[in-house]
């Protein structure tokens, strides 16, 4: 159960590290079934093997870490393992995500790994969610992020900019901040003014480290990117994409639009098994799963 002060800090930052939320047999089950996969590799899957829906370099570089700085995305593990489909519907980050929407109803919009591998992993940009998920509409999900890794700053944790998520969708300005990729240059957004009745007006990143085990929470109109890792270590995450009830599918596209079953204008709540409910009336739903 949330407090009032981390729900205010929420609707203030865009962001919130709850603390503890995975216990080390959970977290040993995930990594040990994340490692499986990332070992897998993108071309590792048998047709008739359950898959996740994308296992891609987001540096395009498939892995050459010599001309690129690959950072692994995969979308929709769940779909490939009954591990990661049990921890969507995890209490802990249902429940917060009820709280922190005010919503009663959720579902799962989608999942996405990023894996930085040591000392070569890549940069994520800055960027807002919401403008980057025009299937669906309003920009209101929120998502929990689980590092399976401390992540700290020097082997690439998430920098978030408090207070933008109220500051609307400025994507096209974040798409030319894309150089800043390093440590000590990613702080370094510039030419940029918040809009003049926003609650908070400064734009200074801050860096969000968060320990293994913990979930950290942002809204999907949060400034946030996360730099290249130099370090030894890796830097194995996932995020948990989560809409509310009053997600409407806008007919525009997406990776996963593919599998939305509803008509433009229509809820998603509707749109399918791809999209699990997790959520009914403020009470988490049992995962279909057993525990294996
Ligand atoms: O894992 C990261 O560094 C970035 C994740 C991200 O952009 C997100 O969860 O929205």
């Amino acid at each position: 159960m949330l407090t009032a002060g981390q729900i205010q800090e929420f609707d203030r930052d865009g962001y919130l590290n709850i603390g503890e939320a995975l216990n080390e047999e959970e977290l040993a089950e995930l990594t040990r079934e994340l490692d499986r996969v990332l070992d897998k590799g993108p071309h590792g899957f048998a047709e008739s093997e359950p898959q996740p829906v994308l296992f891609r370099d987001l540096a395009g570089g498939g892995g050459d870490y010599q001309t690129k700085k690959p950072v692994w995305q995969i979308v929709n593990l769940w779909e490939a393992s009954k591990s990661f489909e049990r921890l969507m519907y995890h209490p802990v980050l249902v429940r917060a995500i009820h709280q922190l929407t005010g919503f009663g109803d959720l579902q799962v919009w989608h999942d996405q790994v990023q894996y930085k591998p040591p000392l070569q992993g890549g940069a994520t940009g800055w960027h807002q969610d919401a403008p980057l998920w025009p299937s669906i509409e309003p920009m209101t999900p929120v998502s929990a992020w689980l590092p399976f890794d401390d992540a700290e700053e020097s082997n690439g944790c998430m920098w978030m900019v408090p207070g933008s998520h109220k500051w609307g969708c400025q994507i096209e300005y974040l798409m030319t901040q894309g150089h800043l990729q390093k440590l000590p240059e990613f702080t370094r957004l510039e030419g940029f003014t918040p809009p003049a009745e926003a609650e908070l007006r400064d734009l200074v990143p801050v860096a969000r480290p968060v320990k293994r085990g913990e979930v950290h929470f942002h809204h999907s109109l949060t400034w946030h990117g996360s730099p290249q890792n130099f370090s030894e270590r890796p830097r194995r995450a996932i995020a948990i994409h989560y809409m509310t009830s009053e997600a409407r599918y806008t007919g525009r596209a997406h990776p996963m639009q593919q599998f939305i079953e509803v008509q433009t204008g229509e809820p998603m709540l509707k749109a399918g098994p791809h999209f699990p409910v997790v959520c009914r009336g403020g009470e988490p739903i049992c995962p279909p799963t057993a525990i294996r």
